[in-house]
């Protein structure tokens, strides 16, 4: 009831991770793999690893998140080779990427190709916690000319991981900017960069890297994420799925995704606060909804938002 499918590839579930919470090391990838999750999706690799920012650095609040993590992880040769310990749960398994340099990103990419147990890629352009690094997809000519480079090369599915906009023109300009170019997918959206959680009574930030400021996820950021959603189901070209991030940890939430046009929800906070058993609650929560209004399939509603009379 819940199979969907990302350009050539078939999900058994269309909810599967974000990129980032509880995908860093081969164990917890074994436990997505384990778990109702319809893939099994990396923590962004960078091409050395990286021990990221200090901690405090994610935080759990009542309505969602804050992070600086800062990009650890294991350095991209682990994510390749965990491909094969991974190849048995037999679901697709996405790498994602986030070069610290357009070379770094286009050696990674070269290398993943290779490996027929990697499903598809997944470009991080949006990751909002490095010091002194701007986001790229804030960067709409940086954009153009890193995608113009990577699929010079690229014959894998591959899709970008989008930060959210908040402006109509901006969506305009993007959507324009991604439709020259043969993407599988976008996932929208990372983390609302920069962000501000306080604790009032000690005086002091949550977290430490940056002063406290640090991408938020979770309740907070459900309505920006079904407007990128919505925006680049209506302006991308067809082939181009939009996989939905940002604020669901319910069936509901999922359906609301799903309604404004994604093929796949990803699950971020709500992993980090519950764990891979949030793959079989979404699902049935998803699955009775569907029951009740008569869906047989995603594709029966998906996209077809109304507006309000
Ligand atoms: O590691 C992080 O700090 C991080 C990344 Br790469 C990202 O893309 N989004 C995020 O919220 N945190």
């Amino acid at each position: 009831m819940l199979q969907t499918k990302i350009a050539n590839i078939k999900l058994a579930n269309c909810i599967y991770n974000a990129s980032g919470p509880a995908c860093s090391s081969l164990e917890e990838l074994q436990a997505l793999g384990q778990s109702a999750a319809g893939a099994i999706l990396s923590k962004s690799a960078t091409l050395a690893p990286r021990a990221g920012n200090p901690a405090p650095r994610y935080v759990d609040t009542p309505w969602g998140s804050i992070n600086s993590m800062g990009l650890p992880n294991k350095g991209h040769a682990y994510y390749l080779a965990a491909a094969k310990e991974l190849a048995s749960f037999q679901k697709p398994y996405i790498v994602s990427l986030s070069g610290m340099s357009l070379a770094d990103n286009l050696k990674m990419i070269a290398e993943m190709q290779e490996e027929e147990n990697i499903a598809a890629i997944e470009l991080n352009l949006s990751c909002p916690n490095l010091p002194g690094k701007p986001q790229t997809a804030y960067d709409f000519e940086q954009t153009e000319k890193v995608l113009a480079a990577v699929f010079a090369q690229n014959n894998k599915p591959l899709g970008v991981k989008l930060p959210p906009y908040f402006d109509l023109l901006h969506f305009e300009q993007m959507a324009q900017i991604l439709n020259q170019f043969p993407l599988s997918f976008v996932s929208c959206i990372n983390s609302i960069g920069n962000g501000l959680v306080i604790d009032w009574e000690k005086e002091e930030t949550l977290i430490r890297p940056k002063d406290g400021f640090g991408g938020l996820g979770g309740d907070y950021i459900k309505a920006t994420a079904l407007a990128n959603v919505r925006q680049f189901y209506l302006l991308l070209r067809p082939e181009i799925s939009v996989v939905a991030v940002g604020g669901i940890k319910s069936g509901q939430d999922a359906f609301e995704h799903i309604l404004c046009g994604a093929k796949a929800v990803q699950i971020g906070t709500h992993l980090m606060k519950t764990g891979p058993s949030c793959f079989a609650q979404i699902s049935a929560e998803l699955t009775a909804i569907m029951q009740a209004k008569g869906y047989q399939s995603i594709e029966d509603f998906r996209g077809k938002l109304k507006t309000a009379a």
